[in-house]
């Protein structure tokens, strides 16, 4: 199989020319090419069956223990002007970049197999969708990245009728951390990653096509590509409003846009229409309008079971690739938090031994094909997406941070977006539980300088008046002795119903120097568990520590130099007022 289309059957030669491969396979997507990449990878040992009548069709993938998540350090935007990237990035000069990068992939796939994967991000007769190819020397990206995209012929006619695509080369290399990068060339849309088999830097549709390459094409037309989980929120009385919420790697995006409501609050239904990325455009009536980029979920497993979110546990009963897992006697899938079984093998494969850490790798994985998710909405493969109510940011803030609270208008919302922050977590390498700040969630994805990239956000107060509202939430406070104060997981429910309701006009707030927090009797609390005492420190602020914060805002927006839209410093100067 090849292309009528000239430049990606020029770059496939190209780049069989400098890698050397045995052979070139152009990927269709079918079923029966799966199964043959399964059957291969399994003689291999690349793949691992597990116990087929518990889990039919779902495999375990152990990666080099080296290559377990996103290396943040080794990850590039080589743009002409270093400044372009902002310090928000690393840079490299695009010249260096590429010639380091050829460097290392030159023979770097003797003896293997070339896949050449045409994919389309989005749905496949959507406007707002974009497609790419990606080659590379993995099956195991192969079958991940069919079920993470659109992926095969419907992808490639696309590229062929609209003749653009974003260019991805791929190739483990002799996983060596030493000669692992992942660069991404966004002027020329172009992603060059060598050295790791990890999700996050070889499913190149995913972070660095659909966040990093994706958020620099959104600057230049007019729209916005975010790390944001989209979910709908049905109400008793049947309605359905939609919302995008941002929150940094392994903070629960997954279970949100998943969450079951808790019995107790009969009559919300949740539906998920994305758990990780959100491409909004406005539409033709102004609205905001969200569409999925992604056709599957590669989830965090731990911490996983029937109560934290029963629709993921029921989805990946089958046809399911775990990455990194641990297995019990059984060859069933097992990881920490799931509340029953046992493991005996670790997730390196050697008998479980508590000494030798958890059972699974924290950021061990799962990926499955979202229509398996019993709440998949019907509408999230809309050509023209969701409309969007509400935007909310959130992070890991075991102090400070109050349970909700809602922007006083876009350009607060911008503010608050921009200086939110986050306790790290394992899906990158480096230390864990360390805050930082974290803008919009999108630190380790954004593909330009995040003082432009506010100014972008901010932009959007021009081209439409519908504009969703903007909240800010925090499940994760602790009190002095480290207890979680809200219960979060389903009971998350009675936050977003509180959202719902102010969309809706319904229900009032109270004005505080940081934005409107709920007035404790509007917060649903039937069948809670929770003392009156806690919920009131949950929605209050504390003056003195907010201070603090909006001094540590003002100097992290000041890193960003003349980039620093005006607009947000005077924002936080009316803050800073009104704490005063
Ligand atoms: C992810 C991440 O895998 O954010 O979604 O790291
Ligand atoms: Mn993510």
């Amino acid at each position: 199989m090849t292309t009528t289309n000239a430049a990606l059957k020029q770059w496939v030669e190209e780049v069989a020319k400098l890698t050397q491969p045995d052979k070139i396979h152009w990927c269709n997507g079918s079923d029966a090419e799966n199964k043959a990449l399964i059957e291969q990878m399994l003689v291999t040992g690349d793949l691992i069956k597990l116990n087929q009548k518990t889990h039919p069709n779902c495999y375990l993938h152990r990666s080099n223990p080296t290559d377990v998540a996103r290396v943040e350090h080794l990850t590039f935007i080589c743009t002409k002007n270093k400044d372009e990237a902002g310090p928000n990035n690393n840079w490299m000069d695009p010249a260096e970049a590429n010639a380091k990068m050829d460097a290392l992939f030159a023979g770097a796939m003797k003896g293997r197999t070339l896949y050449v994967i045409p994919y389309c991000m989005g749905p496949i007769n959507s406007p707002y969708a974009r497609c790419g190819v990606e080659i590379t020397d993995s099956p195991y990206v192969v079958i991940n990245m069919r079920i993470m995209a659109n992926m095969g012929d419907a992808a490639l006619k696309r590229i062929e009728r609209d003749g653009v695509f974003v260019k991805g080369l791929h190739s483990i290399g002799d996983l060596d951390p030493n000669k692992r990068f992942i660069m991404h060339f966004p002027e020329n849309l172009t992603i060059k990653s060598i050295g790791s088999g990890y999700g996050g830097n070889a499913l190149l549709g995913k972070k660095c096509h659909a966040l990093r390459i994706a958020s620099y094409q959104a600057r230049t037309e007019g729209w916005l590509a975010e790390h944001m989980l989209i979910m709908g929120i049905q109400n008793p009385a049947g309605k359905t409003r939609y919302i995008a919420a941002a929150f940094p790697s392994a903070c629960g995006k997954t279970n949100l846009a998943m969450l079951i409501p808790p019995s107790n609050i009969p009559g919300w239904k949740i539906w998920t229409v994305g758990d990780d990325i959100c491409w909004l455009n406005v539409g033709s009536d102004g609205q905001m309008r969200a569409i999925n980029p992604e056709a599957g979920y590669f989830g965090v497993a731990p911490g996983t079971n029937l109560k934290t979110n029963p629709n993921a546990y029921t989805t990946i009963q089958h046809d399911t690739i775990f990455t990194n897992v641990a297995l019990t006697a059984d060859n069933q899938p097992w990881w920490e938090g799931m509340k029953e079984g046992t493991p005996v093998i670790d997730w390196r494969g050697n008998p479980y031994d508590p000494k030798n850490g958890p059972a699974a790798h924290p950021n061990s994985r799962f990926t499955v094909n979202a229509k398996q998710n019993p709440c998949y909405s019907p509408h999230a493969d809309d050509a023209d997406g969701v409309p969007i109510s509400a935007i909310l940011f959130g992070g890991r803030r075991r102090e400070l941070a109050p349970l909700v609270y809602e922007a006083r208008d876009w350009t607060h919302g911008v503010l608050v977006g921009a200086g939110m922050a986050s306790e790290t977590t394992a899906a990158a390498t480096g230390a864990v539980g360390v805050v930082r700040r974290d803008s919009m969630a999108m630190k380790p994805f954004c593909g330009y300088n995040f003082g432009d990239y506010w100014q972008h956000w901010l932009s959007f107060a021009d081209r439409t008046d519908k504009l969703p509202k903007i909240y800010h939430v925090n499940w994760f406070r602790q009190d002095k002795d480290n207890n979680f104060m809200w219960p979060g997981f389903g009971d998350n429910l009675r936050v977003l119903s509180w959202i719902f309701d102010r969309c809706e006009g319904t229900v009032g707030a109270q004005e505080t120097a940081i934005g409107n927090l709920p007035n404790a009797q509007d917060l649903n609390t039937s069948g809670l568990d929770i003392q009156p005492d806690t919920l009131k420190e949950l929605l209050s602020i504390n003056k003195d520590a907010w201070r603090t914060e909006v001094e540590q805002i003002g100097e992290y927006l000041n890193e960003f130099g003349t980039h620093t839209p005006a607009k947000l410093k005077d924002q936080l100067s009316d803050v800073k007022k009104r704490l005063a």
